[in-house]
């Protein structure tokens, strides 16, 4: 019974490469357009199969496959190591093995195979010998290259499926043919070194300075570069010698006494064969699968790392390129937008200024804005200016409230969404070659696919203008408002106010009556210098709002998109080039 908290470690361990893989696998679904996509996504799918598979059965016995061509004698040494000649079916007819055989110690250790493939398909035999077997099991596949195989290639690739350990036999007549070679590669690639084992058997057939010095250097360097790894261990046997009765037919008897056989046959009932090496070895296997998924990542992008970035890059600079030039083409349209800042700023102004110039600045920003709305006009509380705002909406009903309207979201955008689209139409035809250059689908030429829809370009485009020109008119409003400036311009009026107040009161209390004529010049002279200081505000207003705060506010905004190194609308291929990025980090 193994100990259950090496068992949940082993489990924790598993569960971290699975999540890293579902990581490999996120990013490359997420970079749809990229081709060598499709095929990590599925090495990962494949991956993720193979450790669902360790994960069910972790405290389960070590299950060794022996997989290889047909007629290269894996039925042949399963007998052999069986020490039972009839275990599996051996012979000349192909195909002689048409199911799984499983060879085990006791009939249960072969569930797992047995609930995955089926009772019409797995052979459970079992023979003295099977009762050394203590932490594996020995599996037997159909011919994976017969006529017939196709039938059985589902249940092969099933059973490769719930192994942990793969032994390629094949056979030392005819060891590099090509199609089991290629075959087998699928498979290997998901075995670590230690799991995977190569046996070349028959070597009876073949002189042993040939296969010593020429044969096995040969394989050894074929599968290196057929399958892109070093094989560690290669066996080379003749299974047959150690059958119970090789009946070796006439003139087939073995040319020399070499043979690897005692070795093999000691891995697989001794070092395998070993208590808590099955959980060790799924570990193992789990690990070897992320660092595979890692390097078939980095393998189909390392080498392109630098252009990734730099079409990257292209784009982005693309994209604020045509936010610009939209936004330029917003500035063009600028001049309907002049009476509406005016309002904005005026109304902006009127919140902050106290005093009677103060009132004045109120009353003229209601009197712009009237156009903004009768209703909101209503909700001033001064019955008198409510009137002048209700007759004046009336009036510049139109034009006012088209005009603050288009000043707060950008004026009329269609010919900005026009720029937009051309200065992207432009340039992509160059981009996106470069990118089908870099296995990008052919699809990327469509720029449609690509550019934002109109109405959610509009909502950006109007968005940062509206966040830039808020804040340029807050700013320019509060330096238009400084506390000293206030003062200057209240202070004639205040100062008058306060002079003929003081006269007058004090001729009351003297009882010393003015004339009346006294008290209209004292209100025609204050209410001269007091329009006559709102007039010099008008034009102090004049030079601060209208046009150059039209041009600070798109300057800003030029500035803003050139600074700007986050958001971007056009392209879900800026994501896809991020993730690929990302792929091999
Ligand atoms: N000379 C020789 N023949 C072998 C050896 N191993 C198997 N054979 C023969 O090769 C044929 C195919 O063997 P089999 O075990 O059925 O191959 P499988 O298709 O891989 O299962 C049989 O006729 C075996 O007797 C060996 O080591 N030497
Ligand atoms: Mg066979």
């Amino acid at each position: 019974m193994m100990l259950e908290e090496y068992r949940l470690k082993a489990q924790g361990r598993l569960t971290i490469c699975r999540e890293v893989i579902k990581g490999y696998q996120t990013l490359a679904e997420e970079a749809p357009n990229w081709i060598p996509g499709a095929a990590l996504q599925s090495e990962c799918r494949q991956a993720i199969y193979f450790l669902d598979q360790m994960e069910e059965r972790l405290d389960r016995k070590l299950v060794i496959t022996l997989i290889g061509p047909s007629g290269a004698g894996k039925s042949t040494l399963l007998n052999a190591l069986a020490e039972k000649d009839e275990l599996s079916p051996i012979g000349i007819q192909r195909p002689t093995t048409t199911g799984i055989t499983v060879f085990c110690r006791a009939e249960n250790d072969a569930d797992v195979l047995l609930k995955d493939l089926g009772g019409d398909v797995v052979s459970i035999r079992t023979s003295p010998v099977a009762a050394s077997l203590k932490h594996v099991i020995l599996v037997d596949t159909p011919d994976m290259d017969s006529t017939e195989s196709e039938k059985y290639r589902p249940v092969l690739e099933k059973a490769i499926g719930l192994s942990d350990i793969l032994f390629c036999v094949l056979n030392a007549e005819n060891p590099k043919r090509r199609d089991s070679i290629v075959f087998l590669k699928r498979f290997v690639d998901y075995y670590p070194g230690s799991q995977l084992y190569v046996v070349l058997n028959r070597c009876d057939r073949l002189q042993e300075d040939e296969l010593k010095q020429v044969i096995l250097p040969d394989l050894k360097n074929h599968l290196q570069t057929s399958w892109q790894r070093p094989v560690e261990s290669i066996f080379c046997i003749s299974a047959r010698r150690h059958l119970q009765h090789p009946q070796w037919p006439q003139g087939e008897k073995p040319l020399h006494n070499f043979d690897d056989y005692r070795q093999l046959h000691g891995v697989i009932f001794g070092s395998l064969n070993q208590g808590n090496r099955f959980v060790d070895s799924r570990v193992e296997r789990a690990q070897h699968l992320v660092e595979l998924i890692r390097k078939s990542a980095a393998l189909s992008i390392d080498a392109k790392r630098e252009e990734l970035s730099a079409v990257k890059k292209e784009v982005l600079e693309l994209e604020k390129n045509a936010r610009i030039a939209a936004t330029d083409a917003m500035q063009a349209t600028g001049a309907e937008m002049l009476t509406g800042i005016h309002a904005i700023f005026y109304q902006k102004l009127a919140g902050r200024w106290w005093g009677p110039v103060g009132w004045l600045v109120a009353i003229w920003a209601r009197f712009l804005m009237a156009g903004a709305g009768v209703l909101a006009t209503l909700r001033l509380g001064n019955p008198i200016v409510q009137l002048w705002g209700l007759l004046s909406s009336l009036v510049r009903y139109r034009k006012t409230r088209v005009a603050v309207t288009e000043a707060s979201t950008g004026g009329d955008m269609a010919p900005a969404l026009l720029k937009y689209r051309l200065t992207i139409q432009q340039a992509w035809p160059d981009i996106a070659q470069k990118l089908v250059s870099l296995e990008f689908r052919p699809s990327v030429r469509d720029i449609s696919a690509l550019l934002p829809d109109n109405r959610e370009l509009r909502r950006h485009l109007t968005s940062s203008w509206k966040s830039t020109f808020e804040t340029v008119v807050d700013r320019r409003a509060a330096s238009a408002s400084g506390f000293l400036l206030q003062l200057l311009f209240n202070l004639p009026t205040l100062g008058l106010m306060g002079l003929f107040a003081y006269q007058s009161v004090k001729s009351y209390l003297l009882q010393n009556t003015l004339p009346s004529g006294y008290f209209l010049h004292a209100a025609i002279s204050i209410l001269l210098v007091w329009m006559l200081s709102f007039v010099l505000l008008q034009i102090i207003i004049r030079f601060a709002g209208g046009t150059s705060l039209l041009k600070r506010a798109f300057g800003v905004l030029v500035n803003d998109i050139q600074a700007d190194e986050k958001e971007w609308l056009s392209s879900s291929i800026v994501d896809e080039v991020d993730n690929i990025l990302r792929l091999s980090d």
